[in-house]
């Protein structure tokens, strides 16, 4: 029996995927056969939908003290690039973008030196106050820990009082590898690996669904790939508070890791059905367009994702390391790309209410 055969067995016995068995779906190159069984567990949860959003995403500042080296986004407060939003300036964007009837505010944004709590607080309020419906995802499992370490309240009582201000829930960003060693390269400033976790249980614990994302095609090895899908596959089995998983492929332009080639349509769509894999007890994978370009997004629909995130709007981070889609897309554009697919687009709110099918 082939190992891919074994595998085959276990995904149809219910049973979750090793760290072996992720090593060797990841060492292998049929693509085709990975993609069929990854395409069959999506099928299994949802059939033929694929979900997305209309949104807009939202960066307040790019100054910030952590400075990972994967970043282009960030810079130093000095930099002739720096910028902040004020409460206001962030409204007129949102305000903008409220016209194409958006349901999602996706907030993220650098761990500034000097910006209190406060000024998030105000944001979030201000926004809930002026668009009581659209949803407000906002802060990574770093931003949160930041806020703590600023203000001098506990984790949990930043969260409660994100919540009760109005945030609606958070999104997977910042995990990157959740590796001592490769946030120790990276990012070492920031939340370690148990604190991004740490974050991510206290907010299923307060009611806050969550994402979770992976950095890949920088210095990690195949083993803390897999590793970390384990990590967040054995969370999810605690709390259950994850919704979608968005593996994010390194672009390295304008990084201090330019030296790295960013992850091919092959590595990429294998990263997507591995996902579907080895998460088994995520309902969703998400295909960032604005990431794996539009083309590959199409075609991640035949390896497992069922997701292909929003309209977006603006987007800095992945534009700033050299991706060359655009910043933004129509909600006519995303459903025709899923109707090719044979799939039915699915517009969902935050949470996966499913609002219209077309
Ligand atoms: O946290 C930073 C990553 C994340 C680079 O939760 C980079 O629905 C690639 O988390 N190349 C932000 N990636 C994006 C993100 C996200 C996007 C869409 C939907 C959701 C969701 C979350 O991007 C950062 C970091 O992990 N990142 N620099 C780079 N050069």
């Amino acid at each position: 029996m082939s190992t891919l055969k074994k595998i085959e067995d276990k995904i149809n016995n219910h049973e979750s995927l090793t760290k072996e068995d992720g090593l060797v779906l990841l060492r292998s190159r049929d693509i085709l056969s990975i993609g069929k069984l990854a395409d069959a567990e999506k099928k299994k949860k949802v059939g033929s939908k694929v979900f997305f959003n209309v949104n807009c995403h939202i960066n307040l500042t790019n100054v910030c003290v952590s400075r990972c080296r994967f970043c282009a986004f960030s810079c130093d407060k000095e930099s002739p690039e720096a910028y902040v939003l004020t409460a206001e300036g962030a409204m007129e964007k949102i305000r903008a973008a409220s016209s194409a009837l958006i349901t999602e505010v996706h907030m993220v944004s650098g761990l500034h030196p000097d910006l209190p709590f406060a000024y998030y607080l105000e944001i979030v309020k201000s926004l809930k106050s002026e668009f009581p419906s659209i949803h407000i995802k906002a802060f990574t499992p770093v931003e949160i820990k930041y806020f703590s370490d600023i203000s001098g309240f506990g984790i949990e009582q930043v969260l409660g009082r994100l919540k009760e201000a109005g945030l609606g829930s958070l999104p997977g960003g910042g995990a990157e590898i959740l590796s001592h060693r490769v946030r120790h390269q990276l990012c070492p400033k920031k939340a370690s690996s148990g604190e991004w976790l740490e974050v991510m249980r206290a907010a299923h614990r307060t009611g806050l669904r969550t994402n979770a994302t992976l950095l890949y095609g920088h210095i990690e090895t195949k083993e803390e790939i897999i590793d970390h899908l384990i990590t967040l596959q054995m969370l999810q089995k605690e709390t259950g508070g994850f919704q979608a998983f968005i593996p994010l492929p390194f672009h390295p332009a304008n990084t201090m890791m330019d030296c790295c080639a960013m992850p091919t349509a092959f590595e990429q769509l294998r990263m997507i059905s591995i996902s579907r894999l080895m998460l088994n007890n995520f309902d969703h994978i998400k295909a960032y367009w604005i990431m794996s370009g539009l083309k590959t997004a199409q075609l991640s629909l035949f390896f497992g994702a069922d997701d292909i995130d929003g309209t977006v709007v603006e987007e800095k981070i992945a534009h700033r390391a050299g991706a060359d889609t655009a910043t933004g897309i129509t909600k006519e554009e995303l459903i025709r790309l899923i109707k090719q697919t044979g799939n039915v687009p699915v517009q969902r709110d935050t949470l996966y209410k499913e609002i219209e099918a077309y």
